[in-house]
């Protein structure tokens, strides 16, 4: 429907940057907060207004399961390839040849042409690098405020804002396209990829394959190398096109192979899904991956807000709200109320006032070393993470659209 636009992806690796799907990990713990707490979406938040229904409901810690913010430059990525080794790791599992072995057999059974499956895994390098990273992710090491500081960043911010004034009509045909407000879409090209400003590092066999071979989520990683494979083999991507962050996500929007087949969109409708460089592919995909994962469009994501201490007390002797989408996956949000419950209990605005009178249903994720603050998150703070299943990231990605809607609104 709309043209495109070929905003070369620089490799510029500015610090900050969040690159990456992780899947797996145990998501969040509750933790930080944020910094300056009054802004959020507050009051006449961009949406409809006040929040409008969301539920927010316990869940399991959450684990990440698509792209993942991350950090850190990419610069170096291959750095350190541990190479192909002939030897087995002696813990009765095969060597990275044999296994590789395994996995050619495989795809030649899937009917993967063997040109394809040559260009891709013939010289393909395990990397240790990958493995550190994949072992000691963001999400799980930093607190949240340190986790917000970087990633709302006020470059971010000022860079978002430009870039939203510079896309806004794109923005809001495809946010209207896909019924998902346009701030949403900016900002979480702004938490992948710094607006399409960072190119991954890596090479993506080199990634995925590191991954699908290394035990801890040998059966994930294994799945996205087919799919990777499956793209290469269909024409949708070049192998050049195919560098990715250490965890395996592609492109403007960071997906994973597997994400990509089920959800990049062809907005531009010129036969490709282009999440390399077409602006109206890359937003159109976010809003895709936002709106089939239970997006609301009448409602924001949550707020900041100030917690009164006993406050767990408290909800607990309430009658509990269900968990709105994708909530219940998160048992860590656990206690589910309504707003007017939550307002009953003492939370507060962060600038002190009370809470809005919808009548949504929210989880309460308290900072974790300043347990007078915290946020209320809504229902799309849940389908955010079925971007990233990190509370932190979601949390980012929240505020950073506030921050954009005085452009985007
Ligand atoms: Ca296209």
């Amino acid at each position: 429907m709309r043209l495109t636009r070929s905003p070369a992806m620089l490799f510029a690796v500015l610090t900050g940057l969040a690159l990456g799907p992780v899947p797996s990990g145990p998501a969040e713990a509750w933790a930080a907060p944020q910094h300056a707490a009054p802004e959020g979406p507050a009051e006449g938040t961009p949406d409809t207004g006040a929040e409008t229904e969301a539920q927010a409901a316990p869940g399991e810690t959450g684990q990440a399961q698509k792209a993942g913010p991350k950090v850190a430059s990419e610069a170096d990525a291959t750095a350190d390839t541990t190479g192909p080794s002939a030897d087995a790791p002696g813990d009765g599992r095969p060597s990275f040849q044999q296994w590789l072995a395994d996995v050619r057999a495989e795809a030649a059974k899937r009917g993967i042409a063997q040109a394809v499956v040559d260009a891709a895994l013939g010289d393909v390098q395990q990397l240790e690098r990958v493995v550190r990273r994949d072992r000691n992710q963001a999400e799980f090491v930093e607190t949240y405020q340190q986790y917000l500081d970087k990633r709302v960043s006020d470059w971010r911010i000022e860079k978002g804002r430009e870039m939203a004034a510079k896309h806004g009509d794109l923005l809001r045909e495809v946010a209207a396209a896909y019924n998902v407000q346009p701030r949403f879409i900016a900002a979480i090209w702004g938490m992948e990829t710094n607006y399409g400003l960072v190119d991954p590092g890596y090479r993506l066999f080199d990634a995925v394959a590191t991954l699908a071979y290394d035990p801890r989520r040998s059966g994930f990683y294994r799945r996205e190398l087919f799919a990777a494979l499956e793209i290469l083999d269909q024409g949708y991507a070049t192998l050049d096109q195919m560098k990715s962050s250490y965890g395996g996500a592609m492109g403007q929007p960071q997906f994973l192979p597997s994400a990509y087949l089920r959800l990049a969109e062809d907005f531009d409708g010129d036969g490709r899904r282009n999440i390399w460089t077409s602006q109206a592919d890359v937003f159109a995909s976010i809003a895709n991956y936002l709106a089939r994962s239970g997006w609301r469009s009448d409602i924001t994501w949550g707020r900041a807000v100030q917690v009164p201490a006993g406050v767990r007390t408290a909800a607990a002797k309430l009658d509990q709200a269900p968990a709105p989408g994708r909530c219940a996956r998160y048992k860590s949000l656990e206690q589910t109320l309504r707003i007017e419950q939550w307002q009953q209990i003492g939370v507060r605005k962060a600038d002190g006032s009370d809470l809005p009178g919808r009548n949504l249903a929210a989880a309460l994720i308290v900072d974790d070393d300043r347990p007078e603050r915290g946020w209320l998150v809504y229902q799309n703070f849940c389908t955010t993470m079925a971007y990233n299943a990190a509370f932190k990231y979601a949390l980012g990605v929240g505020l950073l659209s506030d921050k954009l809607w005085p452009v985007l609104r």
